[in-house]
């Protein structure tokens, strides 16, 4: 049954004009959507690390400015342009950083969605979820169960879509060793529960012991701190028996990705998803090759992988540790999150 809702001009969202500007909480339009796009109202929506290098301009890919960043947003359809038959007003739907793709090339073709030259990506080439009514491509908008927690859905949107793809990524067989490192943060701490759901035994790395406590919480079998450990590549070789069979990369530091290859096992597979700044992957050629180690790419997730990661959510076997505040706090997020101190996710919510 179709409800109508009352969409107001103007709304409260986050916006910035330069890359490391000011971010200005303010009123600001709610967009039209396009024919092909719905329109949500956001209630809540995660902070990535990936909104944290947006605004700073990290990477060799032109922002849209001025932007309003943002890509876990959950929320409710309140509009729909005409040619939208999969959503109904007042459906629960969710932004992805992937808002849309072109759905004709090789690689859309093959599932491939994120990898299409065409992306159109949310809070970064398409004005995101750090603001009240959001628009989103009807085909690639995540679709959430009507009884969901959208506080609580809305870190798997992002983080649970794309750590659940990497652990699919790295191929791994239940009782196989997988190291998580940056595990907890936001993408690691949901990274310790998909994998222990498909059955792995996880070993967690990060720093401080809060995120000991935290990673021991969710799952982790043991907890390497880096800013203690003597040798990071020697205590998980040992606790291992061997080396970690895979490692999922979400930490934010080029020198752990790069140690990663040295602590992975024989014929290990090294997933990565972290994306720090400039950073290059180095391993040592003979070391790869006598190892028969895989070093694999994996970004996002596609259509099924979000439906079936979020199945993982409804069903209660993962849950990110969030903490709510409200959209205007974003900058004081993203000063926590560049030192190091977010626990889990932090999640905003767009009413105050
Ligand atoms: O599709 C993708 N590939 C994708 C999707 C989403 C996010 C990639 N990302 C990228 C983000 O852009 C970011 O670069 O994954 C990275 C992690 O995102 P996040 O989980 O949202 O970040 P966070 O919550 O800040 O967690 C990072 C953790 O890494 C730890 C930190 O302590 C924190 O808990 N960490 C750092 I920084 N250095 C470490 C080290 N040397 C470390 N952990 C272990 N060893
Ligand atoms: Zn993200
Ligand atoms: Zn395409």
């Amino acid at each position: 049954m179709s409800e109508t809702y009352e969409i107001p001009k103007t709304q409260k969202g986050c916006i910035f004009y330069e890359n490391g500007g000011p971010i200005e909480y303010k009123d600001i339009p709610v967009p039209t959507p396009k024919p092909t796009e719905i329109l949500i109202k956001v209630l809540y929506s995660g902070v990535c690390h990936t909104d944290l290098h947006a605004w700073k301009g990290d990477w060799p890919l032109d922002v849209k400015l001025p932007l309003v960043g943002g890509h876990e947003g959950a929320g409710i359809v309140v509009a729909k342009g005409e040619n939208v038959t999969s959503f109904e007003i007042g459906d629960y739907a969710g932004i992805k950083w992937l808002n849309g793709s072109c759905m004709g090339c090789e690689f859309c073709m093959q599932g491939a969605e994120p990898n299409c030259a065409k992306a159109d990506l949310s809070g970064y080439t398409h004005d995101g979820s750090f603001q009240q009514y959001a628009t989103a491509d009807a085909i690639q908008a995540a679709h959430i169960p009507k009884d969901a927690d959208l506080a609580g859905v809305a870190p798997i949107l992002c983080a649970g879509v794309t750590v659940y793809k990497a652990l699919k990524t790295a191929d791994l067989r239940a009782g196989q060793w997988v190291a998580i490192s940056g595990a907890g943060g936001g993408l690691g701490s949901l990274a310790i529960q998909y994998a222990k759901a498909m059955g792995l035994r996880v070993l967690a790395i990060d720093g401080g012991d809060d995120k000991n406590e935290l990673c021991k919480s969710l799952g982790a079998e043991y907890f390497v701190d880096f800013t203690k450990s003597k040798d990071v590549v020697k205590e998980i070789i040992e606790a291992t028996e061997g080396g970690a069979h895979g490692v999922i990369n979400v930490s934010v530091s080029e020198a752990a990705i790069s140690q990663s290859c040295q602590y992975a096992r024989v014929l290990g597979k090294v997933v990565l998803v972290g994306l720090p700044a400039g950073a290059q992957v180095k391993t040592g050629v003979f070391e790869a090759v006598v190892k028969s180690i895989e070093i694999k790419g994996s970004y996002v997730g596609n259509r099924e992988d979000t439906a079936e990661a979020l199945d993982f959510y409804t069903r209660g076997l993962v849950s990110s540790p969030f903490k709510v505040v409200g959209l205007s706090e974003l900058p004081n997020v993203f000063e926590l999150m560049a030192q190091g101190k977010i626990l889990g996710r932090y999640v905003l919510d767009t009413s105050k």
